[in-house]
């Protein structure tokens, strides 16, 4: 045992410091198996004040530090790179009351997703954010990629839900602005400064969190349309003729067989199409009868599928959310989350088709249409950079975002340029000293090194 290790077990105890290769095997690659890298050992604080310990432990022996969630993080942001010591916060779970009355609650930054959104039903209320990976997604995670997911149109991205957080600085320092005013004219925004952070500011340890009403009457469809234009036409007159509308998710044929193929689940329809629209609403009074109405007069529709009842919600619902699963069995996906502005999206989806075409690869195309925001997951690329170069370019040039939800990690570091002037660049560095002098946390995360 080498003295780092020791002096950790003293803050966390022996058990909550990780070195057998084995078990670090978990933490030393995400989810789709394209970045990876070896920890010097993984530590498991249980509290901030044990999460103070480590960092002052790892500031003292100039170790890097990176922090993770979940890990289901697709940037390479969460996982090590060159011997660091992964934090993980995945014990700092607990799930404060709900406050009925704010309608917020403050939850753990290791709590996952799904735990709040359970804990949140038992008070009436829900969490506005909701994505795929639900079950190991944490909270802390999403706050620091300003994760976004299916609800975005209605309730926003993560940024839109805290309203607090906790976090720890690197020399042991606790910044702690919990109350959740929804009302605060008090100069810089240090908790909205950590969003989007990506662990290199400050450990997060604790959030609060806006909640929303259950909507009480539900309906799903899938509506097979020509393209993705069509698609879009689709929303612009759901958005405007049928209340609660709360996601549009859009998917092509390709995608959808191979969800179908792998998971042995039947396809909405019969016939296939090219292109399929999935919207959801959630609204006091059932959204059927309006979403029936304003499909009817439509001859760009199709074919649709209506779901009501939970179980045939979430049969329509598998058919989106199985993607990112599926695609991993064809091989470890490069996965471009990029969005352009919505009249750019049908001719950046015609660019991007062709560069994809031209490096003898296969797309993968699926996303949240809503926010013009495609994930574009490209199997067999031999030259995953020239590619990524030529995409991140033509987003850019459209006046897009080089990452709509999942990040900027080390995946896209080196793109960051194209989509930030040199006044914000300079600006993010001057931020990035002023809470982390030492350069300890995510090194090679976010900022171009
Ligand atoms: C989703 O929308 C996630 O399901 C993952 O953002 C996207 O796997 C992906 O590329
Ligand atoms: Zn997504």
């Amino acid at each position: 045992v080498d003295e780092l290790s020791s002096r950790l077990a003293r803050v966390v105890g022996p058990d909550q410091v990780i070195t057998d290769r084995a078990v670090l095997a978990g933490y030393e690659t995400d989810w789709t198996g394209r970045f990876a890298g070896r920890a010097r050992l993984v530590v498991r604080p249980a509290d901030r004040d044990e999460v103070a310990g480590v960092l002052l432990v790892c500031r003292d022996a100039r170790v890097a530090v990176v922090p993770q969630g979940g890990n289901t993080g697709l940037v390479g942001g969460g996982v090590p790179r060159d011997g660091e010591v992964v934090l993980s916060l995945r014990r700092l779970d607990r799930l404060g009351p709900v406050d009925p009355i704010a309608g917020q609650v403050t939850v753990g930054a290791g709590a996952t997703l799904a735990a709040v959104r359970r804990h949140a039903a038992a008070a009436g209320l829900d969490f506005g954010v909701d994505l795929a990976a639900r079950e190991s997604a944490t909270i802390g995670g999403m706050v620091n990629t300003n994760a976004g997911g299916i609800r975005v149109l209605r309730w926003g991205s993560m940024r839109a839900q805290v309203v607090g957080a906790e976090a720890v600085l690197t020399d042991g320092r606790v910044l702690r602005r919990l109350a959740g005013l929804p009302k605060d004219s008090t100069g810089y925004d240090l908790v909205g400064t950590l969003v989007g952070s990506e662990g290199t500011l400050a450990v997060l340890t604790a959030v609060r969190l806006r909640l929303v009403p259950r909507p009480r009457r539900q309906v799903t469809a899938t509506l097979a349309v020509a393209d993705t234009v069509a698609a879009q036409r689709v929303l612009a007159s759901v958005r405007a003729g049928v209340p609660g509308l709360t996601s549009a998710e859009i998917f092509y044929a390709d995608g959808l067989r191979i969800v179908c193929d792998t998971q042995s689940i039947a396809p909405p329809f019969r016939t296939s199409y090219t292109t399929y629209l999935l919207v959801d609403f959630g609204a006091e009074d059932d959204p059927t009868p309006a979403l029936a109405a304003a499909l009817a007069s439509r001859d760009d529709v199709l074919d649709s599928a209506i779901a009501t009842d939970e179980a045939a919600r979430r049969t329509l619902w598998a058919h989106r959310d199985g993607h990112t699963e599926a695609v991993n069995t064809l091989g470890v996906p490069l996965k471009l989350d990029v969005g352009v502005p919505a009249p750019a999206l049908a001719e950046f989806e015609h660019e991007l088709r062709a560069i994809v075409e031209v490096a003898g690869a296969r797309l993968v195309l699926f996303g949240h249409l809503a926010e013009g925001n495609f994930h574009a997951n490209v199997i067999g690329a031999h030259d995953p950079d020239t590619l990524t170069d030529a995409v991140m370019r033509a987003v850019a040039r459209y006046g897009g975002t080089i990452s709509a939800e999942h990040g900027v990690g080390v995946a896209k570091a080196r793109w960051l340029p194209l989509v930030r002037s040199p006044v914000e660049l300079e600006l993010m560095a001057a931020t990035k000293r002023a809470w982390d002098p030492d350069g300890l946390l995510n090194p090679g995360v976010l900022l171009p090194r």
